[in-house]
């Protein structure tokens, strides 16, 4: 074939139900050609430039022509615009290059898990869980046998080629008995590595699915029947009937030292002897149906929809002096480091900043460190990490003598305590001691020093309005007792640099740039 995208076949039926919409063919010795890919595929794959039309697929590799008929099976039901591909760790990790379709890539065997999410949280959508046989069937067994198991209206395509083709040729549960392997060099030994494991078998057992099929990528003749139950799968999907299942035999001619016809071969002579071809459930499952939790958006459940908007805070017509600010706040467990992190973002969104919050902390619930990483910004943000703050507010000497180095020069350190320690420094920041403890014991709790802190922030650095710290307050904070403590310890933090920049200690409070 003079160019790898054009595919001829003699048979202008098969044709017709190979690609629908496919442009006018060229005829030559009864040939038809065909020129386009679905346009279910990107036009161009960007992921290496030396490569823009060819995947990174071994040749005579199983993923490219399972990608096919998946990618044509789309294209035939018209569900391209509907459909969210999960992508694996293995051969096919980089599936998001091809597909041009809804795209999320995760860890390890953890895709039917993803995919319940999605499926859950988009159920108009067609969630695609793509696996190999390491993937699915070693490090993530769990994953798909509990996403069967309920039933998940998801469609899970299983490539199994029996063995770990990524990292190099590592023994699968499904790899052969006597087949060798970097790590059964002696070939699969039922008495020590077990029997080859039979997903579609084993998930089969279960009452939950409506359609399991095993196929494989053998011949022509296979090849055309996996295209059929790749296109029933989703068509379950489609109907609403349940969990659909296709485990495509697939070969992989490079970690198998075959050339791309012997590897085919070796597909129908060996692996369909221990894997039979077979459909092994097609029904719609009779589950009954229960006692349902009543179901609620999730702007519900944040009970961003509980009040009027004209009841919350009013749209910010606060000025942020900064294009992004990052926050570091760092203590031990229980001084609500993790909390003052969260009303920032809160505040923030409140504000119409984009803002990101990552925790970090121990196992301890009380007393381990404990710290957040806070941005607040006016783009969008790419990372959640702080690994250099603007801004650290630290709650206890530990977190200060920790995390001042990683303070960018200018900026800001805030710091729980009546004085800095005589051997501290921090050159080229600014470092405030705020006897935060002290003043919210006096208040009537020691919990509000992470509110006094937050007063001291607000003040000192001006990047959210103090009217959104209150209204945040009185949403989150339910104990009326505790919201008044709050109330003042806000307004001490804040009054307490006021003090402070009358005598000089800090800086006039103008904004944080
Ligand atoms: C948690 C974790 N454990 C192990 C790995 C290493 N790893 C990457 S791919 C892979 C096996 C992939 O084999 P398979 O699922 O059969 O897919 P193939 O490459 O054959 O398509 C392994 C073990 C990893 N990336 N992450
Ligand atoms: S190693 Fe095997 S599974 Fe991976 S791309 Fe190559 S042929 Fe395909």
């Amino acid at each position: 074939m003079a160019d790898e995208n054009v595919i001829s076949v003699r048979d202008s039926e098969v044709k017709s139900e190979l690609v629908s919409e496919a442009s006018p063919a060229v005829t030559g010795d009864g040939y038809e050609v065909i020129h386009e890919k679905s346009p279910v595929f990107y036009d161009l794959y960007e992921r290496k430039s030396e490569l823009k039309h060819q995947t990174h697929y071994c040749p005579g590799c199983g993923h490219g022509v399972a990608h096919k008929l998946i990618a044509e099976a789309l294209q035939e039901l018209g569900l391209q615009d509907k459909t969210i591909f999960v992508s694996p760790v293995g051969c096919s990790v980089f599936a998001y290059y091809y597909f041009d379709v809804g795209n999320v890539q995760v860890a390890h065997g953890r895709a039917p898990a993803s995919a319940t999410g999605i499926k859950r949280s988009c159920p108009d959508k067609i969630v695609i869980s793509y696996q190999g046989d390491g993937d699915l069937a070693a490090i993530g067994t769990a994953e798909i046998v509990h996403a069967a198991n309920r039933g998940e209206k998801i469609t899970v395509f299983f490539v199994n080629n029996a063995i770990y083709g990524m990292t190099g040729g590592q023994m699968a549960p499904t790899t052969l008995v006597g087949q060798k392997s970097t790590t059964s060099p002696f070939g699969r030994r039922p008495s020590n590595e077990g029997f080859p494991l039979h997903m579609a078998e084993l998930l089969a057992t279960l009452e939950a699915p409506a359609y399991i099929e095993r196929v494989a990528l053998s011949d022509n003749k296979n090849i055309m029947k996996a295209r059929r139950a790749i296109r029933k799968a989703l068509e379950t999907q489609r109907d609403g009937a349940g969990f659909s299942f296709v485990e495509i035999l697939s070969p992989c001619p490079t970690i198998w030292g075959k050339d791309p016809v012997e590897a085919r071969r070796w597909v129908l002579d060996k692996m369909i002897p221990t894997f039979p071809l077979n459909v092994f459930r097609d029904r719609k499952p009779e589950i009954p149906g229960g006692n349902e939790p009543p179901q609620r958006s999730v702007a519900d459940v944040l009970e961003l929809t509980a009040k009027d908007d004209a009841d919350r805070a009013p749209k910010s017509k606060h000025v942020h002096h900064f294009k992004d600010i990052k926050i570091k706040i760092a203590g031990f467990g229980g001084q609500g480091v993790l909390l003052l992190g969260q009303l920032l973002i809160e505040m923030g969104m409140r504000e119409q900043l984009e803002v990101s919050w990552l925790p970090s902390y121990g196992p301890e619930m009380r007393s381990g460190s404990a710290h957040c990483h806070v941005c607040l910004s006016k783009e969008r943000i790419g990372s959640p990490l702080v690994a250099h703050s603007d801004v650290l507010v630290a709650m206890n000497e530990f977190s200060l003598r920790k995390f001042a180095h990683e303070v960018v020069s200018g900026g800001l350190i805030l710091y729980n305590g009546a004085s800095v320690p005589a051997d501290f420094a921090a050159p080229g920041v600014q470092v405030v001691a705020i006897p935060a403890a002290e003043i919210a014991d006096k208040l009537g709790s020691a919990k509000a020093a992470n509110i006094v802190m937050m007063g001291a922030l607000l003040e000192e650095t001006e990047c959210l309005a103090s009217g959104t710290a209150l209204s945040v307050l009185e949403d989150k904070v339910k104990k009326l007792d505790l919201l008044e403590i709050d109330r003042q310890a806000l307004s001490a933090g804040r009054l307490f640099i006021d003090d402070q920049a009358h005598i000089g200690a800090v800086s006039q409070p103008d904004g944080f740039a």
